[in-house]
């Protein structure tokens, strides 16, 4: 039995009704015992509809995702790194394809989460709407952001919903890879020219407020944490994710000699903490809201494939159609 309805986006959303008691008592229960939701039974309007929200945004960052590293495919330098970033590149499509499936177990359509995608009213990881200016980019994004992806998803595929947690495993066996091949580019990097090491370094500073806002507003300004905690869609908060990435991720950067710009960045060795400057979050929610360095452009990048593709699936629902349809 399905709970609660799919209301599009845009659609005037009718009052939800009070969700059975019973019913609800039933599924916090489950929850609570380990048991996994799978998409035909019953569950709360408003946990439907928050990971419609979450995979959906997931999805979305993994197709924008894959465009500032797409540019540097053929600027590449070398066969084995254009090989590795090829194949990378291919795999977060892959991981979109996977996340739009589990999304659409909840009743939301992939041609509606496209348009969405495509008119602005989705959103997508503001990482994305950043440009890769130059080589140490791609090492960047390949090693901290997928490292970041790597704690985040490591962690939310432990939880409650069926579809999207095997997605998410899955998404991780590949991530390793990539977080592999960008910790190579980045190393080589690093021990590489003065001139290679001061391309990095540039990089590092242009994208740390970026990956520091990559796991969502802080604890006291996130919107859906505790709900989503509650249901266990959510294995973990923003900040605790954030700490657990500063944790593992720091010590490494400052081992190659590298520096962040962020003067206050230090451990407190009493409480285990990390302490830092807290990013502009002004600038996030523009980001966030369309308003980044490259939201437009990527948008258009996506509008312009969406209408070339146009034909290939008019012909591939042609196809299927002669396919179920008996021959005359
Ligand atoms: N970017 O209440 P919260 C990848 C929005 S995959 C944009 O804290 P929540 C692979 C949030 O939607 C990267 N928007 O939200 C790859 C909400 O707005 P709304 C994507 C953000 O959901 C690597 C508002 O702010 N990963 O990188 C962001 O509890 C390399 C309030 O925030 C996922 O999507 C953000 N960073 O927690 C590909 C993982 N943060 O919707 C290529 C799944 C927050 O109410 C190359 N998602 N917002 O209008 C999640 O784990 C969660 O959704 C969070 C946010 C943790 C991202």
């Amino acid at each position: 039995m399905y709970g609660g309805g799919y209301v599009p986006v845009g659609a005037e959303e009718p009052k939800a009704p009070a969700e059975n008691p019973e019913l609800l008592a039933q599924f916090e229960a489950r929850i609570a015992r380990g048991e996994k939701i799978e998409p035909r039974d019953w569950m709360p309007a408003a946990y439907r509809k928050q990971l419609i929200r979450m995979i959906e945004q997931h999805a979305h960052s993994e197709i924008i995702g894959s465009l500032p590293e797409g540019t540097w495919i053929t600027r590449a330098p070398g066969f084995r790194r254009k090989l590795a970033l090829m194949a990378k590149v291919q795999d977060e499509v892959g991981h979109a394809q996977l996340l739009y499936s589990a999304a659409e177990t909840l009743g939301k359509s992939r041609e509606e989460m496209i348009n969405d995608l495509i008119n602005g009213k989705s959103k997508y990881s503001n990482v994305f709407n950043y440009p890769a200016e130059t080589w140490a980019d791609v090492a960047v994004i390949g090693f901290l952001i997928d490292a970041a992806a790597i704690v985040n998803q490591v962690a939310n595929s432990k939880g409650s919903y069926g579809p999207y947690c095997r997605a998410l495993e899955r998404i991780c066996y590949e991530e390793s890879f990539h977080l592999k091949q960008g910790h190579s580019v980045f190393v080589w990097l690093a021990t590489g020219t003065p001139m290679q090491r001061d391309m990095l370094q540039q990089a590092l500073n242009r994208w740390w407020e970026p990956i520091m806002h990559f796991f969502g507003p802080s604890d006291k300004m996130s919107q859906h944490t505790e709900t989503l905690m509650r249901w266990k869609v959510k294995m973990a908060s923003n900040d605790v994710m954030r700490q657990q990435f500063l944790n593992m991720y720091v010590p490494k950067i400052w081992e190659l000699g590298l520096t962040l710009p962020d003067p206050q960045l230090r451990k407190d060795e009493t409480t285990g903490e990390w302490l830092f400057t807290e990013p502009n979050w002004d600038t996030f929610f523009k980001v966030i809201n369309g308003d980044g360095p490259c939201n437009r452009e990527r948008l258009a990048v996506r509008k312009v494939a969406e209408e070339r593709g146009a034909w290939v699936r008019a012909a591939l629902s042609r196809a299927d159609a002669r396919f179920v349809t008996p021959l005359a």
